[in-house]
């Protein structure tokens, strides 16, 4: 087995200082760490990301929380101005709103494509630094879509076994993708790659829509699953890899006495209520706004639900220094005060809201003593808050109210309900049928996701990419010609 080498932005910690030489560790929130740590643990190799801290990374605290990883991690160092315009700029005000279709969110500011084609060379030197002959090199999301071109210019790749890249985001259709004004060098980038991992058919098909209109030398060769392309003498693979999770991992953490207990705990507090459960991070791309006037509308047409559900909804903090997701938060905040304000009585308070990460124990336990989920993104790569939840549904009960526009849609639609995220009244209807719905025909409908979640977890995802990696060729690595942009 190739020694694998797993390059993300975000390491699965963030380090962050309180004081003078004082440091706490925070686990990271998010579907990459959730989906890739696991992985890493059980096969070891090496995590190469920036730990969260803008300037030097202090050594110690760094070696502290490194210590009982399991695998091997190298940390890439990012000075302020490369956080503001890598981090926060590209990444998060142009790569993230555009492949999530909210172009109207882009700050297309010209500064920031040179830091992030800055910064990606620096991740490729720490990737120069670590790599040996036969290392299979997975590159993952938005933030390092330009790496692969800087290995190949630092001609490093021709002594590795693969050199691959998964996006965890959508990839747009042609007409959004087309608002990018870097999009010929990005695709370009993006073909320096062997194989290209995406989350989603319909992310296949759009990437290969955008090849088609703006890359006029890149050839597809159409196949039945795995697609080809053939670019500047190479041949490069393309593939719709669904992201799944531990599944027994959280079935297991689901059984245990501590969750059977806050579980209970949690039921007891809200009696003769069905609860709803909505987790996110703090993203306008998560739909919460939407979601809350979908229940205040709920409420509204259909009185049958006041006093009898309760939504909990978890919004984790994140991306916080950028002001458009300050003000979002704002929003939130807002429409929560607003529906408890009109709908609460001496009694029932319609939404119990957090702004805070929940521990893992204590997500288990919402998981498991919610009666509904509520999960509806206006856009999402995969979803795995969708997954965890049916994998924590021992009961085998438990309805899930799923987006039309997340992932996780096309492995689900079969026992989800599935709304319009942009259609408040739909998604209020699909609250009343979730609440009515009998209790075999939430058994039916959960039994045929949990198989699909069961059946298609992370490990599968990896061995399935890693599969595909391993049949790639050194040869099909060298490039005719090298472009420098
Ligand atoms: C990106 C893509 C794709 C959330 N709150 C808490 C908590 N979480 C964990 C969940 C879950 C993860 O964070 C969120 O994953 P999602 O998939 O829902 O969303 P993103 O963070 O946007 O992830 C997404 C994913 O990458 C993987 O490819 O599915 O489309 O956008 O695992 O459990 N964990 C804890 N406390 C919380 O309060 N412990």
């Amino acid at each position: 087995m190739n020694r694998l080498i797993v390059v993300s932005n975000r390491l699965p910690f963030a380090l962050d200082s309180t004081g003078e030489d004082l440091w706490t560790v925070t686990p990271a929130a998010g579907g990459l760490v959730s989906a890739v740590e696991p992985v890493l643990r059980e096969r070891g190799g090496t995590w190469i990301g920036w730990p969260g801290t803008a300037g030097e990374i202090p050594k110690a605290p760094f070696a502290e929380a490194t210590r009982n990883a399991g695998y091997k991690v190298v940390p890439v160092a990012l000075t302020e101005t490369d956080r503001d315009e890598f981090y926060y700029g590209y990444s998060n005000e142009v790569i993230w709103p555009l492949f999530h279709d909210l172009q109207n969110f882009c700050n297309f500011e010209p500064g920031y494509w040179q830091t992030y084609k800055a910064v990606n060379d620096r991740f490729a030197d720490a990737i120069a630094r670590c790599a040996q002959a036969n290392d299979f090199i997975w590159i993952h999301d938005y933030h390092l879509m330009y790496v692969g071109q800087a290995l190949r210019e630092r001609g490093v790749s021709q002594k590795l076994s693969g050199l691959t890249f998964f996006l965890h985001i959508p990839f747009p259709p042609y007409d959004i993708f087309s608002k990018l004004p870097q999009q010929q060098r990005l695709l370009r980038a993006l073909l320096q790659f062997d194989l290209l991992g995406f989350q989603t058919r319909r992310d296949v098909r759009n990437f290969l829509g955008c090849v088609r209109r703006v890359m006029s030398d890149a050839r597809v060769v159409p196949r039945r699953d795995l697609q080809l392309l053939r670019f500047e003498g190479r041949q490069i693979r393309l593939g719709h890899f669904p992201i799944g999770i531990d599944f027994d991992s959280f079935e297991r953490g689901a059984i245990s006495d501590a969750v059977t207990r806050r579980s209970q705990e949690l039921r007891a507090r809200f009696q003769d209520c069905q609860l709803i459960l909505g987790v996110d991070r703090l993203d306008y791309s998560k739909g919460i706004p939407e979601r809350l006037r979908a229940y205040r509308d709920a409420l509204e047409r259909h009185p049958e639900l006041r006093g009898h559900v309760v939504l909990i909804q978890v919004v984790v903090p994140s991306r916080v220094e950028i002001p458009r997701y300050h003000e979002f938060k704002q929003r939130i905040d807002r429409l929560v005060g607003d529906i408890n304000g009109h709908f609460s009585t001496s009694n029932w308070l319609p939404v119990q809201y957090h702004f805070r990460g929940l521990d893992r124990e204590d997500l288990t336990a919402h998981y498991r003593g919610c009666d509904i989920a509520f999960v509806t993104p206006l856009k999402d790569g995969m979803n795995l808050v969708a997954k965890e939840y049916c994998a924590c549904r021992i009961n085998e009960d438990g309805a899930l109210i799923l987006s039309q526009f997340a992932g996780a849609a096309e492995q689900l639609k079969t026992g989800a309900l599935l709304v319009n995220p942009y259609d408040v009244e739909e998604m209020a209807d699909a609250v009343l049928k979730a609440f009515r719905m009998t209790t075999a025909e939430r058994t039916a409908r959960m039994k045929r996701m949990r198989r699909v979640v069961r059946q298609e977890n992370v490990f599968r995802w990896v061995d399935s990419f890693l599969k595909v990696g391993a049949k790639l060729t050194v040869g099909s690595s060298k490039p005719r010609t090298r472009t420098k942009l």
